[in-house]
């Protein structure tokens, strides 16, 4: 495979990447894969900012487009996953932090294995979590966190979660770039992870029935 479409969003060609999406997924081709092959092109980005070839401008533009092309394959990731999903899950980055571009690589690799993922968005109020753990009753529930100032919403949050006796009724997992084993025990969750594979594995392998 050439990773021509992998290099355009490297080379944060918009146009480019959008033409290659577009005519690929018309052609009938897997729309897993395009997106595997865009997430090709974010790790190479994410290899040049962490060497400091790039920068922040080029990390937000890559993530623009990555989500340009997202936006455009959901209908056909539609048609290929399976009807009745898998399992749900609640997603949060929480108050206090604005972060987004690692919650929804998750989201989306969530929703390419069949998961149905409500996703609060950024800056969420712990009680907004709560209501909608109640509302929508998932299997998981994850926090996603890229500052260690979000670190005591993600606790009062879990906390709160306990409270309202739903704690017992789902997976936690905290995940982002600040997350370590000692988040997870000082939240009290049951998952961590710097790594959004890392996560779809744990939910593959702890969706009930399987
Ligand atoms: C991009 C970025 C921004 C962008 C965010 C754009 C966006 N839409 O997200 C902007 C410019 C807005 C920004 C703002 C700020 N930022 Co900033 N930012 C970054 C940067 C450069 C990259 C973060 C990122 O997106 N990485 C790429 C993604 C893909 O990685 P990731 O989030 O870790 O996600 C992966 C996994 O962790 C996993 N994952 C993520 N979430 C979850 C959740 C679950 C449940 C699971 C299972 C998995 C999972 O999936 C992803 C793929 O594997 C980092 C530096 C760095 N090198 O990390 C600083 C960084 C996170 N920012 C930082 C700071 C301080 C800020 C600001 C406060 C700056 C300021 N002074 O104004 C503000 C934040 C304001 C706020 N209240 O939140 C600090 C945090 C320091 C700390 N330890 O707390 C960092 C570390 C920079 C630094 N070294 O100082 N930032």
């Amino acid at each position: 495979m050439s990773q021509e479409l992998a290099m355009a969003l490297v080379e944060l060609n918009r146009d480019k990447a959008m033409e290659l999406v577009r005519s690929r997924a018309e052609k009938g081709e897997d729309p897993l894969g395009i997106l595997a092959e865009c997430r090709d092109g974010m790790t190479i980005v994410g290899e040049r900012f962490q060497a400091g070839d790039y920068y922040l401008a080029e990390l937000l533009l890559s993530g623009e487009i990555f989500k340009a092309a997202i936006a455009f394959l959901e209908p056909y990731l539609a048609k290929v996953l399976p009807a009745k999903p898998l399992g749900k899950v609640v997603l949060a980055t929480v108050r206090g932090d604005i972060h987004d571009l690692g919650k929804n690589i998750l989201s989306v690799l969530l929703k390419a294995q069949g998961f149905e993922v409500h996703d609060l968005g950024v800056d969420v109020a712990p009680a907004k979590i709560v209501e909608t753990v109640k509302e929508v009753q998932p299997g998981f529930v994850g926090f996603s966190a890229l500052i260690t100032t979000s670190f005591p919403a993600m606790k009062e949050t879990a906390q709160m979660l306990v409270e309202a006796g739903l704690r017992d009724k789902v997976k936690l997992m905290v995940g982002g770039g600040v997350t370590t084993p000692a988040l997870k025990d000082y939240v009290g969750a049951d998952f961590q992870t710097i790594d959004a594979t890392a996560g779809v594995s744990y939910c593959l392998q702890n969706v009930e029935g399987r």
